[in-house]
């Protein structure tokens, strides 16, 4: 059996419990077989000399974990600069808040580079190697400029733009083009694919060979929607653990006579969280029985706070929330909790199950995991209501969601208060189907369809 080796820009220890539901399939996987996760150590090295990191081993079980320090200066511009300045925004259809600095591009081939330097002598001929996102989009061109010849696979867990956005990104067609030297490039969402064919074809003229095939620069590359899932019975299984029990009989407990709304996100603005705010701000006014009643609850952990579009995003949520609570609170009585913190993991399912709605209304998001955890962490004989964003990867799967425009203020409020008087018998049809559709499509299906697609594609390499 050839040996599996993960590559992404962080790398987490398979045998801590801690780490989330894709380092646990990620992980479980390279147990399996014995492998290697290769990516950056999380040490930056003040004034350490740029395109250099020291390489460090260190075995857990199976496992090689290898993990690489980086520079100041390339952590900089690789990952807060071209990584989380360019690429995230542009790829969520933020071009306002791209930043298209000449020197963060340097920085980004330059890791790249260290990065398949240091990898390349650590292959064995017959691994097969899976590269994760978008900070690492060159590294197989990196690695076939050095020789490599295993099989590639690329996932990318953030959504593709459409073609003329990412013609925005001046180098743009650098970046489509080291696409080709994968063998299999995984999406979220046929949508995904849907945009990356309408560039190979218009902006690459290139070809669609059919089966997900496509053709330009010289290379054939396969392309095909891999959606990811969560462990649906380890989550099932959190749900019903101490931490969450404790968690939900608390939230029970103290907002026994109201009904909670629920939204969880890292603080991107991605997420839509401000819009979110505003519709349930709209609720409150439009639909005045909720007063006294409907809480929100967000939770919206520190992310990327050295980037400037995040100081931004932190400070208009505080204002929304301070002026929500301050025109509709009551002494007895705050509409919205807003807690700018991570929730312990084995407390999320319990949370999730207090919450009579479950609001995921990202702007733009690959997938997200929150719309599946929700529907997981369900009693299925009096489950709560998913609103989801027509704009997440999840809602090409999760149809009997209720479906919105975070954009439009006043239709979310809408279906918020539709989800609020959903007769029992519709939120329990809808809330099997779901459930159904996260257990045929869960992590392990996710892993184990595109390893199983990487190791038949056609390769013109090996
Ligand atoms: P993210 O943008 O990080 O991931 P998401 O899919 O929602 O988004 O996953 C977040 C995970 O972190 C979930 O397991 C969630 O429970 C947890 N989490 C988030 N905020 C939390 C908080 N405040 N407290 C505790 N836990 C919290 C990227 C893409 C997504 C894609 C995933 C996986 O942006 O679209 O679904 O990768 O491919």
């Amino acid at each position: 059996m050839s040996r599996l080796v993960v590559v992404s820009n962080r790398v987490a220890d398979p045998r801590k419990p801690a780490a989330g539901g894709l380092a646990v399939a990620l992980g479980e996987s390279l147990q399996q077989t014995g492998g290697m996760w290769f990516g950056w150590s999380g040490t930056i090295i003040e004034d350490g000399p740029t395109g250099e990191g020291e390489l460090h081993k260190q075995q857990a079980g199976k496992v090689t974990l290898a993990t690489l320090d980086l520079s100041r200066e390339d952590h900089d511009s690789y990952y807060l600069g071209y990584s989380n300045k360019v690429l995230w925004p542009v790829f969520h259809d933020r071009l306002d808040l791209a930043n298209f600095d000449a020197g963060f591009i340097t920085g980004y081939r330059r890791a790249n580079q260290l990065f398949a330097r240091k990898l390349l002598p650590l292959l064995r001929d017959d691994d097969i190697i899976w590269v994760h996102d978008y900070h690492l989009i060159p590294l197989a061109a990196e690695l076939r400029a050095m020789g490599c010849k295993q099989r590639i696979g690329f996932f990318l867990h953030i959504p593709l733009p459409p073609q003329i956005i990412m013609a925005a990104i001046p180098q743009h067609e650098w970046l489509m083009r080291s696409l080709f030297a994968y063998d299999l490039i995984g999406f979220q969402a046929q949508q995904d694919v849907q945009h990356f064919e309408r560039y190979v074809l218009n902006e690459a003229h290139g070809q669609a060979l059919g089966n997900d095939m496509f053709r330009a620069w010289n290379n054939t590359v396969r392309a095909s929607a891999f959606p990811i899932g969560i462990d649906v019975d380890e989550f099932v299984a959190l749900t019903h653990a101490k931490e969450a029990r404790d968690m939900y009989d608390t939230m029970k407990k103290e907002y026994s006579t109201r009904r909670l709304l629920l939204g969880i996100d890292r603080l991107d603005y991605s997420k839509g969280i401000p819009n979110r705010v505003r519709a349930f701000r709209e609720l409150l006014a439009n639909y005045p029985e909720n007063r006294r009643s409907a809480t929100l609850i967000q939770i919206a952990s520190p992310t990327r706070e050295t980037v400037d579009a995040y100081g931004d995003i932190r400070r208009e949520l505080e204002s929304l929330c301070g002026a929500i609570n301050g025109d509709y609170g009551e002494l007895d009585w705050m509409p919205v909790r807003y807690i700018h913190r991570m929730v312990a993991r084995k407390r999320v399912p319990g949370l999730c199950r207090a919450a009579a709605v479950g609001l995921v209304t990202p702007l733009r998001d690959g997938m997200n995991l929150v719309a599946k955890e929700y529907v997981a962490a369900q009693d299925p004989a009096d489950p709560g209501v998913l609103v989801l964003s027509r704009f997440a990867g999840a809602a090409e799967q999760l149809k009997e969601a209720l479906l919105v425009n975070p954009y439009d203020t006043h239709g979310t409020a809408e279906t918020i208060q539709q989800a609020l008087q959903m007769p029992l018998d519709e939120r329990k049809s809808r809330h099997q189907r779901l459930l159904q559709r996260i257990r045929e499509h869960d992590v392990h299906w996710w892993r184990e369809t595109f390893l199983e697609a990487l190791k038949e594609v056609p390769s013109e390499r090996s």
